[in-house]
């Protein structure tokens, strides 16, 4: 057996851990996004594989034999080029994915289906917005200059960013309650616009949000095809023929 974790969230960070302690062979793989990825108990490699021909061709060369897409739900192109890969390589898929955040009481939430839907929701007046969706995608909100926005990066932003005057905290997570409270206080945050990651590692500006009665825009998961998935790790874990101890 040789698994390959497509990594890069703190779900794969997880499972990496515990599949080292099980002994079983593995690669952990990172997109390359960050300029210092957390370090992982596992051989790891960064960067592309050059599309769904290089990830199969890397399948077999590799003798890899199970695939565990970890990536984040908004990870959609590295989810598909998995999905076809494996099927051509006829290599075994698992998905570990963590389920969305389901709007609670006392939530403000205006759910939107991608980044363009969310620029047209901000308000038309001046307000002090919080985008914490990193640095991909941040340059459509610059048709919107008239608010003052405040970033949130992994890696400090190495080219002008198109947001003039905006603010960029940089930090990479998981955060927590009382440091967004503080944070959305001391800047006077507004608005929040988010993308329904699910998991902890980002929970906490919703929580907060809810504390403060604050708007949040929501952005909604990217479709993607059916393949099988699971949410814990000890799903993995059993998938991959080990069973461990409970509440792994
Ligand atoms: C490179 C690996 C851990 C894992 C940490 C999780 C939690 C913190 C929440 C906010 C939202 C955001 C962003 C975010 C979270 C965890 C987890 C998660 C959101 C690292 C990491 C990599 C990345 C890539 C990075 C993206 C960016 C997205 C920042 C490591 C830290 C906004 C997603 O600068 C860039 O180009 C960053 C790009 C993809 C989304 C974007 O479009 O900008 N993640 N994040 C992975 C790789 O190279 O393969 O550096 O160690 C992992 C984590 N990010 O250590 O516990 O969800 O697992 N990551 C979003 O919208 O939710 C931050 O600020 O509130
Ligand atoms: P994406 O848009 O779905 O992928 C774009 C391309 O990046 C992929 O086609 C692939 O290139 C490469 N890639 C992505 N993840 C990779 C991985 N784990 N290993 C090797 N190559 C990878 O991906 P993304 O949204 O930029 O996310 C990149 C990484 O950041 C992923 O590891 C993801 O888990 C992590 N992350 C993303 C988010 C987010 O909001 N998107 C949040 C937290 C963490 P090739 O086509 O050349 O193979």
């Amino acid at each position: 057996m040789r698994a390959l974790i497509l990594g890069g969230t703190a779900d794969a960070n997880s499972l990496a851990a515990t599949i080292a302690r099980a002994g079983i062979d593995a690669v952990y793989s990172y997109g390359g996004r960050t300029t210092a990825p957390a370090e992982q108990p596992l051989p790891t490699r960064i960067g592309g594989f050059g599309g769904v021909s290089g990830l199969a061709d890397y399948l077999r060369r590799e003798g890899i034999t199970h695939v565990i897409d970890a990536t984040h739900p908004f990870a959609a192109e590295m989810s598909r080029n998995a999905i076809a890969a494996c099927a051509q390589t006829a290599t075994p898929l698992l998905a570990l994915e963590r389920v969305p955040w389901n709007r609670t009481s006392g939530d403000r939430w205006i759910e939107v289906a991608d980044v363009v839907s969310a620029v047209a929701a901000l308000p038309d007046g001046r307000a002090n917005v919080f985008l914490a969706i990193g640095r991909q995608h941040v340059a459509p909100f610059g048709s919107r200059p008239q608010h003052a926005y405040t970033l949130r990066f992994v890696d400090p932003p190495d080219e002008r960013l198109p947001l003039p005057g905006a603010d960029v905290i940089v930090s990479r997570g998981p955060f927590t309650l009382d440091n967004e409270l503080e944070m959305m206080r001391a800047r006077s945050i507004e608005w929040i616009v988010a993308r329904n990651s699910g998991g902890a590692g980002a929970r906490a500006k919703i929580d907060a949000a809810r504390t403060l009665g604050l708007p949040v825009i929501m952005i909604t998961r990217p479709p993607l095809p059916e393949r099988p998935r699971v949410e814990r790790v000890s799903e993995v874990m059993e998938w991959l023929g080990h069973r461990t101890c409970l509440g792994a």
